[in-house]
């Protein structure tokens, strides 16, 4: 079994209900064993600034499946949450699930970036993912509390 870190993304189409709805579905994966759920967050849009704030959170699981696998799962997912890839960057979505970690393992496939591309310098990841995982640390050693010192809040707050 091996220990997984995925962010969910939301700020379309009720994102507290997507962000939970993805949650679910995240628990009923098969080979995998669901471990816990960050808080809610609310966080401010990343990239275009004319779409709305996101609802962000960071779950832990562990499991059985190959990146692969776990990837064409958690796109399964988007997809039956009405995600709808239009390709603007950084754009709004109703649904996003980024593989953050797979266990300590460093992957560079066409289809597979891990640790996420953007992980260490997105405050919307690095709070959530430090509530369930304080003492993480990344590939090579990189400790997830020395990220955070470099990372502001920009107003991430816990959603209530
Ligand atoms: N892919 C490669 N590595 C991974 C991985 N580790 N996990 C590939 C998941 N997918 C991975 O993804 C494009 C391709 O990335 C996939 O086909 C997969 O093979 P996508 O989900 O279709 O595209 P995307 O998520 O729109 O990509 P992009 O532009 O990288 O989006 P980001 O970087 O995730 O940014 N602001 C706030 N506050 N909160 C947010 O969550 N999210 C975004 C999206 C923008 N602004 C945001 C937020
Ligand atoms: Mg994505």
């Amino acid at each position: 079994m091996i220990t997984v870190y995925i962010a969910i993304g939301s700020n379309l189409n009720d994102p507290v209900n997507q962000t939970k709805n993805a949650i679910e579905a995240l628990k009923n994966l098969t080979k995998t064993q669901f471990l816990q759920a960050s808080s809610l967050y609310s966080s401010a849009p990343m990239g275009p600034q004319d779409q709305p704030d996101y609802i962000n959170a960071v779950v832990e699981i562990q499991t059985e499946l190959t990146p692969i696998e776990l990837l064409n799962l958690t796109q399964a997912i988007e997809l039956e949450h009405g995600r709808v890839r239009k390709g603007e960057r950084w754009g709004p979505r109703t649904l996003d699930l980024d593989i953050l970690l797979y266990g300590n393992d460093v992957i560079h496939s066409e289809r597979l970036v891990i640790p996420h591309y953007g992980m260490h310098e997105r405050e919307f990841v690095l709070y959530p993912l430090a509530e369930i995982a304080p003492n993480l640390k990344l590939p090579g050693g990189i400790e997830l509390s020395n990220l955070l010192l470099k990372v502001d809040k920009n107003g991430l707050s816990v959603w209530q």
